[in-house]
């Protein structure tokens, strides 16, 4: 199960730019014009994660691999977009798949930069996008209630949901988002959620895309941005986004010294990652053979046989038990059996939870 982020926000913000920087190698267009992209990007990037390299040495191994994040950039929204202005909205079907959304929000000035008005409002801005999100919603729901309708004669078991779509339907009328439903818990509600992939049910992570000047103390639009991230519980983030793509080509550590330099603690990538990490919950266990060390990526709270399934099917389905260590004990005691001497090697069974950091070995048999 990989983790997919989709892009968004209005033309000519930075969306490619900051892609291209989480990217590297596998670069979008980036251009002075509005609607530079069309097609949707796609990259796949590593999570970086220094366990693993440390591991790796420890052992001697070569193959190293890391977890991954897909990132998928897509053009710009603009106000009216669910009525076909702009480029439409058709391109948020590409992001209906991912897990949370990265909204960019422009937040640098540059008259040489085209800006679809012309002064910046970051706050205006990201309603603009967030109602064409709730418009969206409002599209697909229209289209299930018409389905459901057709059915709902001949199969009674379609009730709860009709009237958990209308409800819905009304809800984001109003202008809220899913995220703000407040009977999360019903049934008809998790299926139909599971089912349509709302995009307002999405965590949103906001990004203030300002001036390299402001990188350190921020300006008056990127506490404009942070205010309103703070109101919805979501959280926030600034990047130059010009500046991470001009070095694109150093390497992460040359990068991160350069960024911080121009003020930046991390890089981009470092701060998506460890956003995303958070509002998703996620955290990371290892595994190790003669021939790799592997970053696996899971929810917070994955009970054990769940978390092998992660590796193959066969994994959860003949669980028999898990063999399991910290990371810091591992180098520690340098290999499993030295961590097996020290008597610090746990076996766990079917209700384990598993900890950021465990080394895991599984025990299966199918
Ligand atoms: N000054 C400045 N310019 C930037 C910054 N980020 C992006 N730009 C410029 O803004 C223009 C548009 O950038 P893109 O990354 O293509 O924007 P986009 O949001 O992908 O645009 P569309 O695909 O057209 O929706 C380019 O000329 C970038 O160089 C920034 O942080 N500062
Ligand atoms: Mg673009």
């Amino acid at each position: 199960m990989g983790l997919s982020i989709g892009i968004i926000g209005l033309p000519n913000v930075g969306k490619s730019s900051l892609f291209n920087a989480l990217a590297k190698e596998q670069l979008a267009q980036v251009a002075n014009y509005p609607f530079c992209t069309i097609h949707p990007n796609h990259a796949i990037v590593p999570v970086p994660d220094d366990r693993v390299e440390q591991l790796a040495d420890l052992v001697k191994v070569e193959k190293r691999i890391h977890a991954t994040i897909e990132f998928v950039d897509i053009a710009g929204l603009v106000k009216g977009a669910s009525h076909g202005e702009g480029l439409g909205n058709q391109f948020l079907g590409n992001i209906r798949d991912t897990a949370a959304i990265l909204h960019i929000v422009r937040c640098f000035e540059d008259p040489h930069v085209i800006h679809t008005s012309d002064h910046l409002d970051p706050r205006g801005e990201i309603e603009t996008i967030n109602i064409e999100l709730i418009l969206a919603d409002m599209q697909q729901l229209d289209k299930k209630v018409e389905r459901l309708s057709s059915q709902v004669k001949g199969d009674k078991k379609s009730i709860p949901l009709i009237e958990m779509a209308k409800t819905l339907y009304r809800h984001l009328g109003e202008g809220k988002p899913i995220s703000q439903f407040p009977d999360k818990d019903e049934d008809s509600f998790i299926e139909l959620v599971n089912e349509m992939r709302f995009l307002s049910a999405k965590p949103v992570i906001y990004v203030a895309n300002v001036d390299e000047s402001s990188l350190q103390e921020g300006s008056v639009y990127s506490t404009e941005v942070y205010s309103l991230a703070a109101e919805q519980d979501a959280p926030a983030m600034t990047i130059c986004a010009r500046l991470e793509q001009e070095l694109v080509d150093m390497s992460e550590t040359e990068r991160k010294e350069y960024l911080q330099l121009a003020g930046a603690e991390e890089t981009g990538l470092e701060q998506v990652i460890r956003q995303s990490f958070s509002i998703l919950s996620l955290i990371t266990f290892l595994t190790m053979n003669e021939e790799e060390v592997r970053a696996w990526m899971v929810p917070q709270g994955t009970p054990a046989p769940k978390a092998a399934g992660t590796i193959h099917t066969d994994f959860e389905r003949g669980f028999i038990r898990a063999e399991v260590t910290p990371f810091e004990t591992f180098i520690k005691h340098k290999s499993w059996s030295g961590v097996k001497s020290a008597g610090l090697m746990r076996l766990e069974g079917k209700e384990y939870i598993v900890h950021d950091g465990d080394v895991i070995y599984f025990r299966f048999n199918i």
